[in-house]
């Protein structure tokens, strides 16, 4: 054989087990499947933004998943985005360029830009404008929310006439994780939304958390100072004891409840 031939054949071999390799990390399953069939097919295709048919293991593990969120990994986020900004035609209905596309699904404030809001909603794509806005998806039908519909709006009460009517109001009460923590973020993490935040005494001690541990009794009005949702607490050293239920809670100072709806 001439050396020509002998090169030419390596060069084949080293082209085919690239291609090979290529296909592998495609997964075959989905570089030999139909290309862009969009809807119902149940797969995330070549050519395809989202595909709302699709679970959310196979969109992980799909080549063709992206980083929606911008956070470094494909995970249940950018799932729970591709889903609710995905159009019919298996395309984006709000361009991933927009300035809060990665916002999507996060808890924002109404109205939209105002100083000082407490009216809840949802970072959504709007299907009719094509933008990612802040939508009231709770007291509105809202096309790709409509399991957020409750038929009323929800507030952030300590951040409207300081929680006057939180008493009364029933809602779960869960204390936050050790580290820095938004209880905005704890209450969407088991599928509700923050309404408040406080001790579990809720007459006397809602919309207000830990900076003292004077007595060892955190419901001293001198331990406590006024928070709300979008407060970020910490957590730390100076631990005081929630006396008010069983079993005990031990808060550390820059440390809260969150009221949960
Ligand atoms: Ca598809
Ligand atoms: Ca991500």
């Amino acid at each position: 054989m001439s050396k020509k031939v002998i090169i030419f054949s390596i060069g084949i071999l080293i082209l085919g087990v690239f291609i090979f390799l290529v296909a592998y990390f495609l997964n075959f399953k989905y570089l030999f499947a139909g290309i862009n069939r969009c809807g119902g097919n149940g797969r995330l295709d070549w050519g395809e933004d989202c595909d709302t048919t699709v679970s959310e293991a196979d969109y992980i593990n799909s080549p063709y998943a992206k980083d929606l969120d911008g956070d470094g990994d494909v995970d249940s986020v950018d799932y729970n985005i591709m889903k609710r900004a995905c159009s019919d035609e298996c395309k984006f209905a709000c361009p991933p360029s927009d300035p809060h596309f990665a916002d999507i699904n996060k808890g924002c404030y109404q109205p939209e830009g105002s100083s000082d809001p407490c009216q809840k909603g949802v970072w959504a794509c709007d299907y009719h404008t094509g933008k990612v806005k802040c939508l009231d998806v709770y007291s509105q039908e809202t096309e790709g929310y409509e399991d957020y519909h409750i038929g009323g709006q929800i507030y952030d009460y300590c951040c409207k006439d300081g929680g006057s009517a939180l008493p009364g109001m029933t809602f779960e009460i869960v204390r936050g994780p050790s580290g820095n923590f938004k209880c905005d973020e704890v209450c969407r993490k088991i599928g509700k939304i923050c309404i408040g935040v406080g001790l579990r005494d809720v007459d006397n001690t809602h919309c207000t958390y830990i900076t003292h541990n004077i007595g060892n009794t955190c419901q001293l009005t001198v331990n406590l100072t006024s928070a709300n949702c979008t407060y970020t607490f910490t957590g730390g050293t100076g631990f005081c004891d929630e006396t008010t239920d069983t079993p005990t809670w031990s808060m550390g100072s820059n440390e809260t409840a969150c009221y949960c709806k």
